[in-house]
């Protein structure tokens, strides 16, 4: 099959899932064309079946605001109409799902029929798609879209509560790709960031408020009080001033390490005992899902779809949001005792192969045949 696949080129969860997805259906045959602003940070070098279209930004004076989502329809329409495409699967609804809307109707128009697939990633629903300002497009884009997919059970239930639709939403879980040796030659850098009797407590996230960076910090403190740990905090973003802010209160300086974005961060993974995910709403938390690929266990709030990933008390514990009593002794409990903690490595990778590509990539490649029935797939 030719496939499109509109994203978002960065470094969040949407982005990942989306280019990780393309580079799998490219790895079994399907092309696949890759339409956005820039170049997808997970996108990797050449391969066979890949191909990129950067959709162009105008800078015309007048525009005080880029008309994005035009130039992104146009693309699509070229993309499609030239590369002759046979289905078109946007991540995250802002704006992309109105794109497709948009440029499948410009191109029945012009007598070509492109079905599109909506994947729903979180905050195009929990945060910033049930706002009224974008509201009425949302729910005509998910009820125009041929499929429409949500990355958990939470995201299609916040779905069906915030929106006007009785649709059929499919759920099709995030998925990780494991591909850790023991033998790692990343392992071998821990020792530049954590004597052999501290412990590693890392955060991963794009340091926005609805993640609670914060409370990361709290807790961390909490649990450097009674044990010898170090906080490998990685991304960026608007909170990050704050967040440097508070380490200073704390006067945990040395023992807190930003390392800024991270192409890879499962390599920094490798090095951590413990993972902290405080998030006001996560609709999945595919961070989590790959520290625990790694094998690293998770102390979380319990919010959206978490408790679908993270198993408390086995993959390690949810805690009700902003509740950094709870989580640092949730965290200790795990981190005091070196049986608990490998007990609870090893469950909580043996947990994320639930979530494995073998596992979800068929999902997808069902509801494209579904879309297409007369099409191979
Ligand atoms: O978490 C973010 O702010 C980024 C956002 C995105 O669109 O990239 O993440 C959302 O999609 C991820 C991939 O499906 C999910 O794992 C995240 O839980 C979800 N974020 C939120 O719901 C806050």
């Amino acid at each position: 099959m030719k496939i499109g696949i509109v994203l978002y080129p960065t470094f969040g969860g949407s982005g990942v899932v989306g280019t990780e997805l393309g580079k799998a259906l490219a790895a079994k045959g399907h092309q696949i064309h890759f339409i956005t602003y820039s170049q997808p940070v997970r996108l990797g070098s050449f391969r066979e079946n890949i191909y990129y279209h950067e959709v162009a930004v105008s800078d015309y004076p007048l525009f005080e605001y880029q008309p994005y989502e035009t130039e992104l329809t146009s693309k699509m329409v070229d993309v499609v109409k030239y590369e002759k495409l046979d289905l078109l699967h946007v991540h995250y609804a802002i704006p992309h799902a109105s794109a497709a809307f948009m440029a499948s109707r410009i191109l029945k128009s012009q007598g070509i029929e492109i079905p599109f697939i909506t994947t729903l990633h979180g905050t195009d629903i929990t945060l910033v798609g049930k706002d009224p300002s974008f509201e009425p497009v949302i729910t005509f884009c998910i009820n125009e879209s041929n499929a429409v997919t949500a990355v958990s059970e939470s995201l299609k239930q916040s779905t069906y509560e915030h929106f006007d639709t009785n649709r059929e939403i499919h759920v099709i879980p995030n998925f990780v790709i494991s591909e850790t040796q023991e033998d790692s030659e990343y392992k071998q850098l821990r020792c530049k960031y954590a004597a052999p009797h501290e412990k590693i407590l890392c955060h991963v996230s794009n340091f926005r408020k609805v993640k609670r960076v914060d409370d990361v910090v709290h807790v961390f403190s909490k649990v450097r009080n009674e044990i010898p740990a170090k906080l490998i905090l990685v991304g960026d973003g608007p909170e990050r001033y704050n967040i440097e802010r508070l380490c200073r209160e704390y006067g945990h300086c040395d023992d807190i390490i930003f390392l800024g974005k991270v192409r890879d961060t499962s390599h920094v993974l490798e090095i951590a005992d413990l993972f902290l995910l405080p998030s006001e709403t996560e609709s999945f938390g595919l961070a989590a899902l790959e520290a625990m690929a790694v094998g690293v266990p998770v102390v979380s709030s319990n919010s959206g779809g978490i408790p679908e990933v993270n198993i408390h008390g086995e993959t390690g514990y949810l805690s009700n949001v902003g509740d950094v009593d709870d989580m640092a002794k949730n965290a200790l409990s795990i981190l005091k005792d070196d049986q608990i903690l490998d007990a609870f490595k090893k469950r909580a990778k043996e947990r994320s192969k639930v979530f494995s590509l073998e596992k979800i990539l068929p999902m997808y490649e069902s509801l494209y045949k579904a879309v297409l029935p007369n099409k191979k797939v």
